[in-house]
């Protein structure tokens, strides 16, 4: 297992502390990700290592200015050299960030995640990018942020623990929200553990019962009835096809009503 290397270029290199800890901070002492943080403004000439501007054509905020991020894409990945990272770059305007392209992801050797703030980089720093390297403008979900780091380590956990879970325990990757697996594209069925009865709600008869074939039924309608509710795009973005019997009666009698 060589393990994936991630570089991170950032204005605020404390964001990345946590990745010291718990479960990324385990994949880092087992040697499946080396992740490497630097500080953007090391690449800067100026007494006041400035890295922003004001934007060309006008208007409100300040834009990341390309040398210092040139700059540092050339210490990091020289131009010249046989491998390069897959650059990802989050903003409100990228690519879904979702699970199959967090499996993808970590399939890979290596990548540069570069953290923006302001009104974002000077779009030239992608532009010229791509001419040597794989590039990916990428956003967790429709808000907005200060800056690319929360993104950044949003990607970076997600990677991370299907790492782990390659030599760890694969199983208990698969069978969860979102995963691309066997129960691919549904929300989870609700979870429960002792006490039986607590501030007198009960814990489902069925899930008591020691029937499996009954605990995977209920579990598999909960999922079902959870996903429709709440996430009716994922249902629908599956088509009519791909779901069985029993599925197709759930979704029918839901439908109904
Ligand atoms: C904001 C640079 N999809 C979430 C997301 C990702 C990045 C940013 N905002 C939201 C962002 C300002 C500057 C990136």
């Amino acid at each position: 297992m060589s393990g994936v290397r991630i570089d991170v270029v950032t204005i605020f290199p404390d964001y990345f502390v946590p990745l010291d800890l718990s479960l990324v901070g385990k994949a880092r002492a087992k040697g499946l990700l080396d992740v490497r943080v630097h500080e953007l403004r090391h690449w800067t000439h100026d007494r006041h290592h400035t890295v922003d501007d004001t934007p060309y054509g006008g208007g409100a905020g300040l834009v990341m200015r390309p040398e210092p991020w040139g700059e540092a894409l050339d210490a990091i990945a020289p131009a010249d050299a046989p491998e390069q990272p897959r650059l990802l770059v989050p903003t409100p305007s990228g690519r879904l960030f979702d699970q199959g392209l967090a499996e993808e992801l970590a399939a890979e050797p290596w990548l540069l995640l570069a953290c923006g703030r302001y009104e974002g980089i000077d779009q030239r720093v992608v532009d010229h990018a791509v001419t040597r390297m794989r590039v990916d403008e990428l956003s967790i979900g429709d808000y907005v942020l200060n800056g690319g780091e929360v993104a950044a380590l949003v990607v970076v956990e997600a990677i991370t623990r299907l790492l782990a879970g390659f030599l760890g325990n694969p199983a208990s990757l698969h069978e969860e929200s979102h995963g691309t697996g066997a129960e691919g594209g549904l929300l989870e069925y609700p979870v429960y553990t002792k006490p039986a009865v607590w501030r007198g709600l009960e814990v489902p008869e069925v899930l008591l019962s020691g029937h499996h074939a009954n605990v995977s039924r209920w579990r598999r309608d909960q999922a079902l009835r959870r996903t429709a509710s709440r996430r009716p795009d994922l249902i629908s973005g599956q088509g009519r096809d791909g779901w069985s019997a029993q599925d197709r009666a759930v979704l029918d009698e839901l439908a109904d009503d």
